[in-house]
């Protein structure tokens, strides 16, 4: 199963499989959904990058579980979870653990060796760090210490983003273990959300296994969570005619205007008792006949939109009007079209 992250997906889940990614390196597939990234040999790497790109505008939540290895005392170097505008890039080795020169980019390192002059802690520590530095002199957010994970078990890691306080955090075994506020899209990646997610991980003079199985990716997106502001909300609770911008490409399908969509489903999600009566009005277009015809087609996608956003059928009703309103009160349609929406209560 393939997750969907497009831009207007809700709330996408899905467990990935190794063929949602791309493998560098030594890395190879252990299973559905488990790959190791690196054999318990010298100077071996490996790396995957899930194919689809995943937008920073909106949050998720990537549920998996890490094996770093068998051995405690001489086992090396670790991993690191990876966003970079470039998929299947690849760092340097040994205590770069394939982060290492990745610029720019965004890493939350596993790591499990101590390189002093790093300023690395004795134990096996976490942090965030930017544009291939692994030197913690210039990381973003730690070392934090935590207990060791080379113990041959797989341990669950969560890396959560939050686009609304645009914080970046990584739980272990259900703990928070390091969180950081980062405007990444501006301060990293030049403004541009679209980014890949990959995780890396090598060895270097010591050596372990390292492996990593994924539960489930959850992208929450943020239109989903759209509401309208106060004023109109009151006015469409007292049940006034209100109209929403609503733009249709040629092909009838809606090309802008979802996030009012999305206010209307939370509305109507909110107020569980009423009904929404939707008037579909297009531009003067070939005549009677065929907008009429058009706005009965826009009328069921609207339709269809709503009932996927959970809205029973029965409580929305829509009234294809084509383009005799179509200069309604002075409002004339040009380009857009317009939806005007009413909610009411039924007679019981
Ligand atoms: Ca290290
Ligand atoms: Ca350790």
């Amino acid at each position: 199963m393939l997750v969907c992250l497009s831009l207007f997906a809700v709330s996408a889940q899905a467990q990935p499989q190794t063929d949602d990614f791309l493998l560098s390196g030594d890395t190879r597939a252990l299973s559905n959904n488990c790959l190791q990234l690196t054999q318990d040999l010298l100077w071996s790497s490996g790396g995957i990058w899930y194919k689809e790109p995943i937008d920073l505008g909106a949050s998720f939540r990537i549920d998996l579980r890490l094996m770093m290895g068998c051995q405690d005392e001489a086992g090396a170097d670790g991993m690191v979870f990876v966003f970079s505008p470039y998929p299947s890039a690849a760092g340097y080795q040994g205590e770069g653990m394939g982060f290492a020169g990745l610029q720019p980019s965004l890493g939350v390192e596993v790591d499990t060796w101590q390189n002093e002059h790093l300023g690395d802690p004795t134990a096996d520590h976490v942090a965030i760090m930017r544009d291939g530095y692994v030197s913690h002199f210039y990381n973003l957010a730690g070392p934090i210490a935590i207990p060791n994970v080379e113990d041959c078990k797989l341990h669950e890691f969560s890396l959560i983003w939050d686009a609304d306080r645009t914080t970046l955090s990584l739980e272990l075994d259900g703990s928070e273990v390091v969180s950081h506020f980062i405007d990444a899209v501006k301060d990293i990646f030049y403004d541009d959300p679209k980014v890949y997610m990959g995780v890396t991980a090598a060895t270097g003079k010591y050596t372990n296994r390292h492996e990593i199985c994924f539960d489930r990716i959850e992208i929450i997106d943020p239109l989903s969570k759209a509401l309208f502001s106060r004023i109109i909300q009151a006015k469409l609770k007292r049940g006034l005619l209100t109209s929403i911008p609503l733009t249709f490409g040629s092909d009838s399908r809606i090309s802008d205007g979802h996030a009012e969509l999305y206010k209307l489903a939370n509305l109507l999600n909110r107020e569980p008792t009423r009904m929404v009566e939707i008037d579909v009005h297009v531009p003067l277009g070939k005549g009677s006949e065929e907008d009429l015809e058009e706005s009965a087609v826009r009328a069921r996608t609207i339709k269809t939109f709503l009932e996927e956003e959970g809205i029973d059928a029965k409580r929305i009703v829509v009234r294809p009007l084509g383009s005799q309103f179509h200069n309604l009160e002075g409002r004339e349609l040009k380009g857009p079209g317009r939806i005007d929406i009413r909610l009411f209560k039924p007679k019981t």
